[in-house]
C-alpha cells in the first residue's frame, strides 16, 4: 500500500459553536479553540476538522454558507484562522475544513444577484425553472420533496420561476452542470490548500449531479431522491475537482454522502476512480433506529451494528478507504441512543464502544465531548432545540401524532442532532467551564461527564482514549491489516481480527451487562496471547477461553517467542521489533516518560509500558517477574525489578512520587543509552550476560 498522511490519520472533530468561548458572548470562538489545542494534541490525536466556521446568517449553523473567504465574525476573524492553522501546525496536527458545495446560503453574493435579475449570468450558477400553470394556480416545476420536508421549490417573488432547494428555502442548490460554478468551487479550495489546510469534508456530495430534465418521481415518499442521489456526473466531476485541484496536495479528502448504493460507495474512494479518499459510511448507526429514521427507536442491534460497519471496511480494503465513526454533529450520543447510558457502566461501554470501533480499518473521526462520555440531553419542552430540521421533523410529522407531548419529546430526542450540539462540559464551574456567559443553546443535564471530573477519575475515558489511539497510531496491523469478523451472528459479543503481513491483533467486546465466556476457535485458540489494552484490570484468557465482564473490551496480540539458551526473546504480534531498535538503539526518538496507573505497582507500569510503548520482553523462564533491560555501560542487562527493590528495598506503593519518579530516570537512562543496531546483538549480549551470570 502507498503511505499517505491520510491512512493514518485520527481526527477529532469540532462544532465551533459549541467548543469553547472566549470572548464571552455565550457562542464558541477560534480563540476559545486555540486555549485547547494541547488538550486535544494530548488525546493523541494527529488532525481536526472543524464543522463550517465561514460567514454564514446560520439557518443552518454554517452549513448555509455566506461568503466562503470570510470566517464569521462570531467565531473570529481570517487573521485568527491563520493562527489556528499555525498552532495547530506547531503541535504536529493537521487541519480539515469542512465545504457545502450542495448548496450556499440564499444570502450568498451569487444568490442575491442571481435572485434580483432574471437575465443576470449568476441565475445559471442555481436551479431555477418555470413553474407549472394548473388553472389559477402556479405548481413548482415538479414534485420533488426537500429532504427536510415540503416541496424541494421556492417561488422567485414576482416571478413565474422557482429555485431548487433539497434542503432549506435558505439553502438553494448550486447548478454543478455550470462549468463557472465548478471553477469557483475549484478557486475556494485552492485558496484553502494554499493556506496551509490539509484536507477537506464535503457536505453531502453525492447530490451535487441532478438528472437532465428533472423529472417528476413517482416513489411514494421522498420524490426526487433517484435522480439526485449519486447522479448522471458525480463521478466525473469528482474527477475533475481530483484532477484539478486534490491531485495538486497532499490532502485527507472525506465525503459525507446521502444513501449512496453500495457500487457508489465503492467507486467514489477506489484509488484507480481518481475522485475521494474516503466517505462517512453511517449505515451501522442506524442499528437503534426503525426504516433508517433515527426518530424511530428499537432496540440496539449489535448484530446490524457489527455487520455493517465490518463490510464497509471489507468493501473498501483492496482499493480504497474506510471511516470510523461513532458520533458527529448530526447524530445523537452513542453512549445514549445504543441504551448503554448505565451509571453502573458509563466508562466501560463508553471505552468498549470506542476500542469496537477505532481499531477497525479506516481513520477513526471522534466528535468532541466523545472522549469523555457526553451523553444526550433531557430537552424539556420544543423550544430548547435549536436545530432547524428538529424543528421541521416536529411540526411536519411527530406533533401530529397521536401522543403524549412528553412522548413526542422523548420520540423526538432519540434523533435529535441537538443532542451532539449542546456546549462541550469542561469543568464543573457555571456554564460548565464552556462560557462565563448563559451560552447560545442550553447545557446538558448529565454535567458530571466533564473533563475536570474525567481526567481526576481512575476510571478516565480520556485516558483510555489516550492509549487505544497510541495503539491505532503505532501498530501497523491497525492502520494497514484487513478485518474478519470472527462471530458475526453472535448478539452479544463483537470480536474482530485485523491482519497485516503474517501479524494480527484482536479486539474483542462484550456488548452486554452480563459476564460472560466467549471461546476462541481453534486456530486462534493455539496461541499464547499479550494484552494491549482493557477497560478493566484483569483480563482472563486460558486456552483460548477468555472471561469477559460487563462491557468488557480486551485488545490482543500474539506472542511470539524466540528462544536462545537460557533467554526467552519475545516479539510480539505485530513484528515491531525493528521498528523499536530503530526507535531504542539509533534514538531517533526518545521514550516517552510512562504514566503509572492508580493500583498498579511500578512492576506492573514498567510491563504496560513495555508492551504498549516499546513492544518489547525480554524475559527469563517465561516469567513476568524478571523483566530486563540494559545499564548504560556496555549492554549489560539489569533487571528492572532490581532497581525498584533496591531503591525502595521490596515491594512498593505507587503513591510515591518520588520513587517512581528515581526509577523512571534510571530506566530511561538505561533505555537512552542502547547502541544496538540488530535484534541480533541483543540477544548475543543477553546470552553473554546471562552465561557469565547464572
Ligand atoms: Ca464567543
Amino acid at each position: 500500500m502507498d503511505k499517505k498522511w491520510f491512512k493514518e490519520a485520527i481526527v477529532y472533530q469540532i462544532y465551533p459553536f459549541s467548543y469553547s468561548d472566549y470572548n464571552g458572548d455565550g457562542i464558541g470562538d477560534i480563540k476559545g479553540i486555540l486555549s485547547k489545542l494541547d488538550y486535544i494534541k494530548d488525546l493523541g490525536v494527529n488532525a481536526i476538522w472543524f464543522s463550517p466556521l465561514y460567514d454564514s446568517p446560520n439557518y443552518d449553523y454554517g452549513y448555509d454558507v455566506r461568503d466562503y473567504l470570510k470566517i464569521s465574525p462570531t467565531f473570529g476573524t481570517m487573521n485568527d484562522f491563520k493562527t489556528l492553522i499555525d498552532e495547530i501546525h506547531k503541535r504536529g496536527m493537521k487541519i480539515i475544513m469542512d465545504t457545502v458545495f450542495n448548496h450556499t446560503s440564499s444570502e450568498h453574493y451569487w444568490f442575491k444577484e442571481a435572485i434580483k435579475d432574471e437575465k443576470s449570468e449568476y441565475r445559471k450558477y442555481y436551479i431555477f425553472r418555470k413553474g407549472i400553470r394548473k388553472g389559477n394556480k402556479l405548481l413548482p416545476p415538479n414534485n420533488w420533496t426537500s429532504i427536510f420536508t415540503g416541496s424541494a421549490w421556492e417561488r422567485v417573488e414576482g416571478e413565474d420561476n422557482f429555485y431548487l432547494h433539497l434542503f432549506d428555502k435558505h439553502q438553494p442548490d448550486l447548478n454543478w452542470d455550470n462549468p463557472e460554478v465548478r471553477n469557483e468551487i475549484k478557486e475556494i479550495f485552492k485558496y484553502y490548500c494554499d493556506l496551509g489546510v490539509d484536507g477537506f469534508r464535503m457536505d453531502v456530495f453525492n447530490l451535487f449531479s441532478k438528472v437532465e430534465g428533472l423529472p417528476d418521481d413517482d416513489a411514494k415518499f421522498s420524490k426526487g431522491r433517484k435522480y439526485y442521489i449519486d447522479g448522471p456526473k458525480i463521478h466525473e466531476y469528482l474527477h475533475e475537482l481530483y484532477t484539478d485541484v486534490f491531485s495538486k496536495y497532499d490532502l485527507l479528502v472525506v465525503g459525507e454522502s446521502f444513501n449512496p448504493s453500495e457500487e457508489n460507495k465503492m467507486k467514489y474512494v477506489d484509488k484507480n476512480s481518481g475522485e475521494i479518499n474516503m466517505i462517512f459510511d453511517f449505515s451501522h448507526l442506524n442499528a437503534d433506529s426503525r426504516f433508517g429514521v433515527y426518530y424511530l427507536h428499537k432496540k440496539f442491534n449489535l448484530v446490524e451494528f457489527k455487520n455493517n460497519l465490518v463490510n464497509s471496511q471489507m468493501i473498501n480494503y483492496e482499493n480504497g478507504w474506510a471511516t470510523l465513526v461513532l458520533e458527529n454533529h448530526d447524530q445523537p450520543r452513542s453512549i445514549s441512543r445504543f441504551g448503554f447510558d448505565l451509571d453502573n457502566y458509563h466508562y466501560e461501554a463508553a471505552t468498549m464502544m470506542a476500542a469496537s470501533t477505532f481499531l477497525g480499518f479506516g481513520v477513526p473521526f471522534i466528535y468532541q465531548g466523545e472522549e469523555i462520555g457526553m451523553t444526550n440531553t433531557n430537552f424539556k419542552s420544543i423550544d430548547e432545540y435549536r436545530d432547524p430540521v428538529t424543528h421541521f421533523v416536529y411540526n411536519s410529522f411527530i406533533k401530529k401524532l397521536p401522543l403524549s407531548y412528553k412522548g413526542k419529546l422523548r420520540m423526538l430526542n432519540h434523533g435529535a442532532r441537538d443532542n451532539a450540539r449542546v456546549p462541550m462540559q469542561w469543568d464543573n464551574s457555571l456554564y460548565a467551564g464552556f462560557s462565563d456567559f448563559e451560552p447560545w443553546m442550553r447545557l446538558s443535564d448529565d454535567l458530571k461527564y466533564n473533563v475536570e471530573n474525567d481526567l481526576k477519575s481512575d476510571k478516565s475515558i480520556y485516558h483510555f482514549y489516550q492509549k487505544l489511539l497510541s495503539i491505532k497510531r503505532n501498530n501497523k496491523t491497525a492502520i494497514y491489516g484487513d478485518i474478519l469478523d470472527l462471530c458475526p451472528l453472535d448478539k452479544k459479543v463483537f470480536a474482530y481480527k485485523r491482519s497485516y503481513k503474517g501479524n494480527m491483533l484482536l479486539v474483542i467486546s462484550n456488548f452486554t451487562d452480563k459476564k460472560i465466556v466467549y471461546n476462541l476457535k481453534e486456530d486462534l485458540a493455539s496461541y499464547t496471547y499479550c494484552t494491549l489494552l482493557s477497560n478493566y484490570l484483569d483480563v482472563s484468557i486460558s486456552n483460548g477461553s477468555i472471561s469477559l465482564n460487563p462491557y468488557q473490551t480486551i485488545i490482543i496480540e500474539p506472542l511470539k517467542e524466540y528462544s536462545y539458551g537460557s533467554v526467552i526473546y519475545r516479539k510480539n504480534g505485530s513484528g515491531e521489533i525493528e521498528y523499536l531498535l530503530e526507535k531504542m538503539g539509533l534514538g531517533h526518538t526518545s521514550i516517552p516518560k510512562g504514566h503509572i496507573e492508580a493500583n498498579e505497582t511500578i512492576e506492573e507500569c514498567v510491563k504496560r509500558e513495555i508492551r504498549e510503548e516499546l513492544s518489547l520482553e525480554i524475559n527469563l523462564d517465561m516469567n513476568f517477574s524478571h523483566l530486563i533491560t540494559y545499564s548504560p555501560s556496555k549492554g549489560i542487562l539489569k533487571d528492572v525489578t532490581f532497581y525498584v527493590s533496591t531503591i525502595t528495598g521490596g515491594d512498593i506503593k505507587v503513591d510515591n512520587k518520588e520513587v517512581i519518579d528515581t526509577v523512571w530516570l534510571k530506566y530511561e537512562e538505561a533505555i537512552n543509552a542502547l547502541t544496538y543496531e540488530s535484534d541480533k546483538e541483543v540477544l548475543e549480549d543477553a546470552n553473554n550476560y546471562l552465561t557469565k551470570e547464572l
